[in-house]
């Protein structure tokens, strides 16, 4: 085994020169000096810990010069930069996923092997960096994936929070939130770059001076030292690694003078250095509602002033005017919190640079772009003016001359249409609109799935599609096929090579061939042995992590996801519980053992969410310890969702549960990595679940449920009547009436809120309207299951035509179309996008 030539390590670029090749015999030697050298001891006597750490020092060592080669043709070509600014990336393990890019996870496999260890358990020790709360995180993260492997210059700017998002225990059934200190044994990826540290300032107040022209100075600010942290972001076989910058808040305290032993002045530098460093302690622990507003509009701001500091800094150095900022630099803002990216780079462009305000605003404009991924009225972002101004004096100042242009541009299209005018400014009954600013700020506005952009342009923008149409369009996400099929899942992508080629892991279009595979005996044989080794693997994980044994010959269908009243995890629960009461009545019933998978965190303060996983605990205690079911269903809550335990779910599931209210979930991403998996969707037609059902047809996907249309009418009718569905579904009344009725012992009132929220709230989320449906669905996905060569058609369809939903594929989309670059590198021609 050797690397092939000319793609390992060092890429095509060097194709053919020895140093492209690394070979297990060199690893093994490189290895052994790099324990030698950290640890001063042999590879025998050190701890897993410091072997891991050993070999990602040695990862890095081999990645330098790619490095910095990707960094000086970049300079030298003078390509255009893309930077991806996101408050969230949820990376996931990089050992594997850097490996597997760089072409050296065989040889690496190998050379540890000879040594007597043995890769996974060392990929196992890596902590999970869990900079991210969910699919908007992660998102970010197959995005850098898929920039670096289409060899684009696209690079991330985040955070580097010094706690992850919580961790989640499972204490009697309920959510129980632990700090994740995923620093704590240190994070050897990333190279702390002091040299390239940035002020940023809060606080204090602006002075106006004018003489001539005039100036503002902002004064008796606070001042915190931003320093950035460089992750290498590794390419798949191609040579380049791109960049992403995480910048961590730091007091400078070498001015303080400390009294001797100790005095009262050290002791205020040290409580000085505290308050600075929460900045960048926490990532918000949400992804549904907003508190703690000041330290999160600091956060924000504190990214995007030192992100675009760095950025200017580094333009300087390496091109002439600013005026040609736009073609070559591109700024992407990842939902609205980085949206002050917008204020912060006219403020450089006029204070530091003396741009006029028209230049200033049309450099703005035609460099930055944003993305929109959600509807949810409470995530759509708002400041109270009063908080804006003071944590951000100057950038208040030029917000406000941004809404005053605006508007009168509203006005010159509109004269005297105030209502319009007042509900589409910029600020407005004293709150900053972050929406709005993005919109008015950037060239670009997408929506995240067909539909989402759709209700956009139709509903929530629609004023500000009718003003400026040109800057809205659709990029449907896209999952990166390298960590989710590749990485997660080695058995499916042999398969897959050994029946096509490997030219999908690069050309995911190319997976459609795998569609005449379909019904080959030989092919499906092979197929339901990977599944089968997958439910292995997960169900030893289930046993010796909480004591389950799960029946691997079982449907696992899975429902893997934040937990939210819009994602109604209650419609499967109460499912379930139909189910479950099904088989009371009759013990013999012909159904097909059923596993019922659930993972998700629920954020800290959101009560019902937190007990629907109490509800999810409770119905797996009934179900899992009643004898008489005879292990026909079974119901496990897997603890601490995140990237490493979906890489280990989404391959072991046959079934993914995509069952949002219609209209609410922008797209999902989850739904694409189990479909590349081969699991079948059961789902409602939401999000990117409508473009699944057409990349597979209909035959492949069971939907079932209300459309958005639907939904959206009864909403304008004032909602529906639940009274009337409970009373007429005998089967759905008693698992209502189980919520309270001490079908849970012990319970109580405990889910009387689920309860009520059904009931006596009006069901907002339409879980009682469709549960006949889903409920018919799920039979029907029962039929077909029991018919496997059907199934296992309907599962290599899905693996088949999910190239479409590869990041790579939306990522060239977003070059093309926003970023105007380099569309001959781009794997998707023009021609194969309009045909897709
Ligand atoms: O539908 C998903 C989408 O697939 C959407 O809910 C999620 O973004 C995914 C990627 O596009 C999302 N997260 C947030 N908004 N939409 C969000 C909002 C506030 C804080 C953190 C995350």
């Amino acid at each position: 085994i050797g690397v092939k030539p000319g793609t390992g390590v060092f890429g095509a670029a060097q194709a053919g020169t020895a140093d492209s090749e690394i070979t297990v015999e060199q690893f093994k030697q490189d290895y052994r000096n790099k324990v030698e050298r950290m640890y001063g001891d042999g590879l025998e006597r050190v701890s897993d810990l410091d072997k891991y750490n050993a070999l990602v020092s040695l990862v890095r060592d081999y990645l330098a010069e790619p490095w910095l080669n990707t960094k000086e043709k970049y300079r030298r070509t003078g390509s255009k930069q893309v930077y991806y600014f996101s408050i969230e990336f949820l990376l996931g393990r990089l050992l594997g996923s850097n490996l597997y890019n760089l072409g050296l996870n065989e040889v690496c496999q190998q050379a540890l092997g000879e040594l007597g260890m043995d890769l996974r358990t060392l990929r196992q020790v890596e902590e999970d960096p869990g900079l991210g709360n969910g699919g908007l995180g992660r998102l970010a993260a197959c995005y850098l994936d898929s920039m670096a492997s289409l060899g684009l210059p696209g690079h991330g700017m985040g955070m580097r929070y010094r706690y992850g998002l919580f961790e989640q225990r499972i204490v009697d059934g309920y959510q129980r939130e632990y700090a994740d200190d995923w620093l704590m044994d240190g994070f050897y990826w990333d190279v702390r770059k002091p040299a390239e540290a940035v002020e940023v300032r809060f606080g204090g107040n602006v002075r106006i001076k004018s003489n001539g022209k005039t100036q503002y100075i902002h004064e008796g600010y606070e001042t915190v030292l931003a320093v950035p942290y460089d992750v290498p972001v590794v390419g798949y076989r191609n040579g380049t690694i791109n960049t992403l910058r995480l910048w961590s808040a730091e007091a400078r305290l070498s001015e303080v003078v400390c009294a001797p032993q100790g005095g009262s002045d050290c002791q205020k530098a040290v409580e000085y250095s505290q308050t600075v460093e929460e900045l960048s302690n926490i990532l918000y622990p949400d992804d549904s509602t907003y508190e703690g507003k000041a330290l999160r509009l600091k956060q924000q701001y504190f990214l995007v002033s030192a992100g675009l500091q760095s950025i200017i800094r580094n333009y300087r150095e390496n091109n002439g005017h600013l005026r040609e900022f736009p073609h070559k630099i591109a700024i992407h803002i990842n939902d609205t919190h980085p949206v002050l990216c917008i204020p912060e780079l006219l403020r450089i462009l006029l204070d530091e640079e003396q741009l006029t305000w028209e230049e200033a605003w049309n450099i703005t404009v035609q460099t930055m772009s944003y993305t929109n991924h959600t509807i949810l009225p409470e995530a759509l972002e708002t400041w109270p003016e009063d908080l804006f101004r003071t944590v951000l004096p100057r950038i208040y100042l030029i917000v406000r001359d941004i809404n005053e242009y605006y508007c009168r541009s509203l006005w010159e299209t509109y004269p005297g249409d105030w209502d319009r005018i007042s509900r589409m400014a910029i600020i407005s009954y004293n709150r900053i609109h972050m929406a709005h600013l993005a919109i008015a700020g950037c060239h670009s506005v997408n929506g995240v799935a067909e539909l989402h952009t759709d209700i956009l342009k139709n509903k929530i923008m629609k004023e500000f599609c009718d003003f400026s149409p040109a800057k809205f369009n659709n990029k449907t996400n896209g999952v990166t096929q390298r960590r989710w099929v590749s990485l997660c899942n080695p058995a499916l992508a042999q398969l897959i090579t050994d029946t096509i080629g490997p030219r999908w892991v690069e050309h995911p279009q190319e997976l459609a061939q795998l569609e005449r595979h379909g019904a080959d005996t030989a092919f499906q044989h092979h197929l339901l042995r990977v599944k089968l080794q997958n439910k292995v693997a997960l169900a030893k994980y289930v046993k010796e992590k909480h004591g389950i044994t799960l029946d691997v010959n079982s449907i696992f269908d899975s429902q893997i996801k934040r937990i939210h009243a819009y994602k109604r995890q209650t419609l499967n629960v109460l499912h379930i519980m139909a189910l479950y009461n099904r088989l009371k009545e009759n013990p013999l019933l012909d159904i097909e053992p059923h596993t019922f998978i659930f993972g998700g965190k629920a954020a800290v303060n959101y009560h019902i969410a937190k007990n629907t996983i109490k509800l999810i605990n409770s119905l797996a205690d009934l179900v899992n310890n009643d004898k008489s079911i005879r292990d026909k269903i079974k119901v496990v809550f897997l603890e601490n969702y995140n990237v490493s335990l979906a890489e280990l779910i989404i391959p072991a599931t046959d079934v993914s549960e995509q069952i949002p209210t219609a209209s609410y979930e922008a797209s999902g991403t989850g739904n694409m990595k189990f479909m590349m998996n081969g699991a079948v969707t059961i789902g409602t037609l939401d999000g990117a679940n409508i473009e699944i059902k057409q990349a597979v047809g209909e035959d492949n996907i069971i939907v079932f449920g209300l459309t958005a249309e639907e939904v959206l009418a009864y909403y304008r009718g004032g909602g529906y009547n639940p009274w009337e569905v409970y009373q007429g579904n005998e089967r759905l009344k008693q698992v209502v009436d189980q919520l309270i009725n001490g079908f849970f012992p012990g319970a109580g009132d405990l889910f009387r809120g689920h309860f009520d929220s059904l009931l006596y709230q009006g069901d907002h989320f339409f879980v009682l309207k469709d549960f006949a449906s889903y409920e018919a669905a799920h039979r029907v996905l029962d039929e077909r299951y029991k018919d496997r060569p059907t199934w296992l058609k309907m599962c290599s369809a899905n693996i088949a035509h999910s190239g479409r939903f590869s990041s790579d594929r939306t990522f060239a989309e977003y070059a093309t179309d926003i970023w105007h670059i380099r569309p001959d590198t781009l794997p998707f021609s023009a021609s194969e996008k309009q045909t897709r």
